[in-house]
């Protein structure tokens, strides 16, 4: 069967069991493909399943909605972050010089990789809105390079699923699926309208996921981990948020 008649498939089957036999019967499918999410257990259950599914079985692919230079917002909104680490603050001090992000996990090579190594890889664009879940929402441009560079430069194993990310803060990380770890518009950010990425918004290096809300885009990224299965990584929910109460796929 064609890519596409399967796909076609899966998902009516999706949407009619939904309705007709409830979604056990749906959540049952989605298990057979491999699109339950990590935290499913959890409150949101078989209806962030759901979402889930049908969202990577008809958008795996697509695109956030880039917006003009023109409608960049005048005034960002940074959240609010927790008070900055000793450790940070060293490392702010030095002018970030002997910051370094990790790559470890599945991958042929595990490299460790300054922000100059970084801004090696071909960097690109994006003006893109940063949504939480709390309502408001932004929008700005964002320089990077995207995670698939570092990926590839790795050799991230064909077994991969997940890549985890985490920050100097312990209590931020999270995880994504490949669709999102490929996906052209997730960034490793090191730049925000025009200028370097300002602390207040992740600086030194940010991981961009435009294709979730807002707190999947963790700041202040050291380490980002290649795995086939999130059990063992916190309580085994995938990330931090849905410890916290959220959602793991926090797609939109
Ligand atoms: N390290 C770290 N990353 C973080 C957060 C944080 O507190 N610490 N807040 C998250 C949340 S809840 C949101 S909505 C966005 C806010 O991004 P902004 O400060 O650019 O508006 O960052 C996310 N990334
Ligand atoms: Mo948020």
């Amino acid at each position: 069967m064609s890519k596409i008649s399967r796909r076609k498939l899966i998902t009516t089957g999706l949407a009619a069991t939904a309705g007709v036999a409830g979604l056990a019967t749906a959540s049952r499918i989605a298990q057979q493909y491999g699109l339950i999410p990590p935290d499913s257990g959890g409150v949101y259950g078989p209806g962030e399943t759901l979402t889930y599914a049908a969202q990577r079985l008809l958008t795996n692919n697509s695109l956030a909605r880039e917006f003009p230079r023109s409608m960049i917002s005048k005034v960002p909104f940074a959240n609010e972050t927790a008070p900055p680490s000793d450790a940070f603050k060293r490392h702010q001090a030095a002018g970030f010089s002997d910051w370094r992000l990790s790559v470890d996990g599945m991958v042929a090579h595990p490299t460790t990789f300054s922000l100059s190594d970084l801004r090696r890889l071909p960097i690109h664009n994006q003006i893109t809105e940063v949504a939480c879940e709390e309502g408001w929402s932004y929008i700005a441009e964002w320089i990077g390079t995207p995670l698939v560079n570092v990926l590839n430069a790795v050799g991230v194993l064909p077994q991969t699923r997940y890549v985890v990310y985490f920050s100097i803060e312990p209590d931020w990380w999270e995880s994504i699926d490949m669709a999102d770890a490929l996906h052209p518009q997730t960034f490793l950010t090191l730049g925000m309208n025009n200028g370097d990425l300002p602390v207040s918004f992740g600086g030194p290096l940010r991981l961009r996921v435009p294709r979730q809300l807002g707190y999947k885009s963790v700041k202040y990224i050291t380490r980002i981990t290649a795995t086939d299965s999130l059990k063992r990584f916190g309580k085994g929910l995938g990330s931090a948020s849905p410890e916290g109460g959220y959602a793991w796929y926090a797609g939109i």
